[in-house]
């Protein structure tokens, strides 16, 4: 047997990183894990490698191009999956300079410095190296109630300050491909949910407030729609994708589940209403609608053809049975919660819920 392939990632501290990386080193990769460890980062996420040698953890950010390329040269990865990102839409209505920051301006250094990297590789390693762009279907904006679910030929349309700072990536990934070849693929991934989300997401927050008996804050009509996909799930794609997509492809993920928010919400109640029965009233009681969020899109949906079609994927967890492991996950992982919930994310909730007036389904 040869040595383990070497990966590197970026964000791998993060809710989907983490995972990714539990997920790979688990397959045997060895993983160069890059994070910053913004407030969104979090080694306790992988607690469950310990000391294992096949993970390299190295505090920095994506925009130090001189410790970027001493990874890349040091350690010779086949593959770079790029997740790290500012990542929640509300924080960019509060203040986007961190995201352009980080998803424009660091995805470009990171980028740029895979290609010099890429570049002086021998022919037959510079032919099978990949660069995957973990993007996302927000690039595409909002769909009406009728429009088919968006695809790979989807015009972009961003329509939060997030959401165009991941499109503004994108481009220049794409760029990349076209002008010097770097064997890049980009992908455009629905909502996912699963272990380590931090609670600052729909999910998550709502089932640790119906747990605690919180108010559970359902923005505007609680009518918008997101198709959730179950966070293995889109490792499992991501990891097909860096070894058998065609390179200067786009490969839109999706987990065929669309469902409005209030439904989302509502299932939560009920799960953790039978997970833990306390004699009080039933949860979807603590409901309250609060104003809408500015710019808040109505609809999202995938269609992952190409991908099913081309690499064979699918999704292994359907909507229930993922919202059901997540639920029974937070329930398991009270210490992981406690230690998430610093004063930033005390902070925020202040921030974001506190000032918000009351709204109306
Ligand atoms: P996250 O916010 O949970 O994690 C982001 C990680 O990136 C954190 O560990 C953070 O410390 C790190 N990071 C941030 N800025 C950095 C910098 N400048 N340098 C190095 N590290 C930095 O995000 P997530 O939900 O895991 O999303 C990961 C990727 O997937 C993002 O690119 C996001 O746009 C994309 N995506 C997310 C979803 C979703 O539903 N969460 C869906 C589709 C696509
Ligand atoms: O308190 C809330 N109340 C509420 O009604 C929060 C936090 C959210 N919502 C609504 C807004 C959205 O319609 O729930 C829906 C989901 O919200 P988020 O969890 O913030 O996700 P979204 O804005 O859809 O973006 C997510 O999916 C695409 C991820 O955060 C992005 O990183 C990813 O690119």
């Amino acid at each position: 047997m040869g040595s383990p392939q070497t990966w590197m990632v970026t964000g791998g501290a993060g809710f989907i990183g983490s995972n990714f990386v539990l997920r790979q080193v688990a397959l045997g990769t060895r993983i160069v894990n890059l994070d910053a460890l913004t407030y969104a980062g979090n080694l306790a996420n992988l607690a469950a490698l310990g000391d294992d040698s096949r993970h390299v953890f190295a505090r920095g950010n994506i925009n130090d191009r001189g410790l970027v390329a001493q990874l890349l040269e040091t350690h010779r990865p086949t593959v770079v999956v790029h997740f790290a990102a500012e990542s929640h839409v509300d924080r960019s209505l509060v203040d986007a300079s961190s995201f352009l920051h980080t998803n424009v301006v660091g995805s470009f250094a990171l980028l740029d410095e895979v290609a010099r990297y890429w570049r002086q590789l021998p022919p037959e390693l510079a032919a099978s190296f990949r660069f995957v762009h973990v993007s996302t279907d927000e690039v595409y904006g909002s769909l009406g109630p009728t429009d088919p679910p968006f695809n790979e030929t989807t015009a972009y349309a961003p329509n939060s300050p997030y959401a165009a700072s991941k499109a503004a990536s994108d481009h220049f990934v794409r760029s990349y491909f076209r002008t010097w070849g770097l064997p890049a693929i980009t992908t455009h991934c629905s909502n996912n949910y699963g272990p380590f989300q931090f609670p600052e997401k729909l999910i998550p927050l709502m089932i640790l407030n119906a747990i605690e008996r919180k108010p559970l804050p359902v923005y505007g009509d609680g009518c918008n729609i997101r198709d959730w996909l179950y966070v293995e799930d889109h490792c499992a794609a991501i990891d097909l994708v860096a070894r058998r997509g065609r390179v200067g492809e786009v490969y839109d993920i999706g987990g065929a589940a669309e469902l409005a928010n209030i439904d989302v919400v509502e299932s939560i109640c009920q799960l953790v209403d039978d997970i833990a029965p306390d004699g009080g009233p039933a949860r979807k009681g603590l409901i309250t609608y609060v104003s809408d969020r500015p710019g808040h899109d109505r609809r999202y949906a995938i269609d992952h053809t190409k991908l099913r079609s081309e690499l064979g994927w699918q999704p292994a967890q359907n909507f229930a049975s993922g919202l059901r492991r997540t639920v029974q996950w937070y329930f398991d992982n009270a210490a992981w919660t406690h230690t998430v919930r610093s004063g930033e994310y005390r902070r925020w909730l202040d921030t974001n819920y506190t000032q918000r007036p009351a709204g109306s389904p």
